[in-house]
Formats: C-alpha cells, structure tokens, sequence
C-alpha cells in the first residue's frame, strides 16, 4: 500500500510535529511516499529544489499513490489541489480534520459527497480512523 500523505507547507507549518506523528501511525498500514510533510526542516530543506521539481515529483507520487491521506485542520492550497487532483485519480481518500469553534473546513470538502471526512482530536482516535479506512473499506 503506498500512500501519499498530504498536509500544509507554505499553509503554515504549525501542525508540523503532528504530521510526523501521524506519518509514523499511516506506516503501519504500508510506505508513506511523501515523509518530508512531516519533517521540521522542510522548509530548509527543500528551497533548494526549484517549485517545478516540487510539483512534478508530488504529482508522480501522487499518480503511483494507492491511497491519499489529508490533514486539512490547517487549511493549504496545495492539500486542496492534491486532494481534487486525486479525487480525479479515483484514488482512495480520507481527509482528516480537528474540529474547533474558529475553525471551519472549507465547504469544498466537508459538501464533497465523494470524500471521507473523518473529524479526531488527537492520534488514539486515528487508531481506530485508519484501521477503518484501510482494513474495513478494502473488503
Ligand atoms: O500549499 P502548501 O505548501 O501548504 O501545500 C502543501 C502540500 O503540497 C503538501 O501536501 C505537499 O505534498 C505539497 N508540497 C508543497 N510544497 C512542497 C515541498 N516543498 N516539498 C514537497 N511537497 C510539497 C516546499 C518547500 C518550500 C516551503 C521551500
């Protein structure tokens, strides 16, 4: 199982520690193509590559992807346009987001009816969201 994990970048980095948290919990269930999202130096590490590179490699993992993964509590242009351009893609989707009073998921997710949005506060609940999404759903 490959999967692409998707989370904000250039959309704030402020859930970054999460990310690789939740990297660590999706390798359980097969390789993660896209471990930088998680990493903390990802923005220093990644101003040498040209944005070009950035976008044709993201979306060669994402075409070879089996399932996509999407933090969307931090709202980001590029998780946006990875989760439309995998919905494209017929691939497998979740997008998971941490509800909170100031925080309101963009109505061009939460009214896809094609999209799995699974609300979670904290990494136990993700437990159970991705044994669902990986082992329930495939059957
Ligand atoms: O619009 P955003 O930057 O928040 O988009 C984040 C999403 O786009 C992630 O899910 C990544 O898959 C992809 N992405 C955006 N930027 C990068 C990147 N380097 N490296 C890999 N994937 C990326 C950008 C580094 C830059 C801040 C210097």
């Amino acid at each position: 199982m490959k999967i692409y994990f998707a989370g904000s970048i250039r959309g704030g980095r402020q859930d970054q520690a999460l990310y690789f948290e939740i990297i660590k919990q999706l390798e359980k269930f097969g390789t993660v193509l896209t471990e930088h999202v998680g990493n903390v130096k990802v923005v220093e590490t990644e101003t040498a590559r040209k944005d070009t590179d950035i976008f044709a490699r993201d979306v060669n993992w994402l075409t070879q992807s089996d399932a996509v993964v999407a933090e969307v509590t931090s709202p980001s242009l590029g998780v946006g346009y990875e989760i439309a351009m995998a919905e494209s893609l017929g691939k497998k989707i979740i997008c998971i987001f941490r509800p909170a009073n100031d925080r309101h998921l963009s109505a061009m997710i939460a009214g896809n009816p094609r999209l799995q949005v699974s609300e979670y506060t904290d990494l136990v609940d993700l437990d159970k969201i991705f044994s669902d999404f990986f082992y329930l759903r495939n059957r």
